[in-house]
């Protein structure tokens, strides 16, 4: 296994979107692998095939604080979406960036796992607005999208400043 190296924005391959998964092969159990690896190193929740410059339609989750919930979805789709929430995210990709996103409250998600069989989840609260943020990110959309100008303008400072200085 392997860490991965995470893609920050401004990055431009953050705007590719990615392609449906039509084989899954020893490679991309890997690449899953590695996501994994590289989620829990880097304390996230969740991790975008994206995120780590693969432009296949996955994702990997983990809410657990015992890190034992591993979630792999594979060519992910939201077939039903439910309310509101208004909660604040975080994104591995946008550095030291935390910001309230309007996100639909419950989603219906479908997809398959590894083993290609069909799932579909119901989730709600922080789960749906991850699977939300997740299926972003393999649209090739980062949740600063979501906030108001003046916010985002602010966050890109921050950024430009930071880049100066590094
Ligand atoms: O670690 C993460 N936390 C988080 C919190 C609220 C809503 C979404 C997320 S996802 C984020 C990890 C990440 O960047 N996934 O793409
Ligand atoms: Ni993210």
């Amino acid at each position: 296994m392997a860490l991965l190296k995470i893609l920050k924005y401004p990055d431009p391959r953050l705007r590719i979107k990615a392609k449906r998964v039509t084989k899954i092969d020893s490679a991309l159990r890997r690449v899953v692998a590695d996501m994994y690896e590289t989620m829990y190193d880097s304390q996230g929740v969740g991790l975008a095939a994206t995120q780590v410059d693969v432009h296949w339609r996955l994702f990997t989750m983990d809410l657990s604080e015992a890190h034992d919930q591993p979630i792999c979805i594979v060519n992910p789709e939201i077939v039903h979406l439910e309310g509101e929430q208004f909660e604040s995210e975080g994104c591995l990709s946008v550095i030291d960036a935390w910001d309230k996103v309007k996100r639909a409250a419950k989603v219906i998600l479908r997809g398959m796992d590894l083993e290609s069989n069909p799932l579909e989840m119901e989730a709600e609260g922080l789960m749906a607005a991850c699977f939300q943020h997740e299926i972003d990110h393999l649209d090739g959309i980062l949740f600063v999208d979501h906030l108001s100008r003046l916010k985002r303008e602010r966050i890109d400072k921050k950024i430009e400043k930071n880049n100066r200085q590094a």
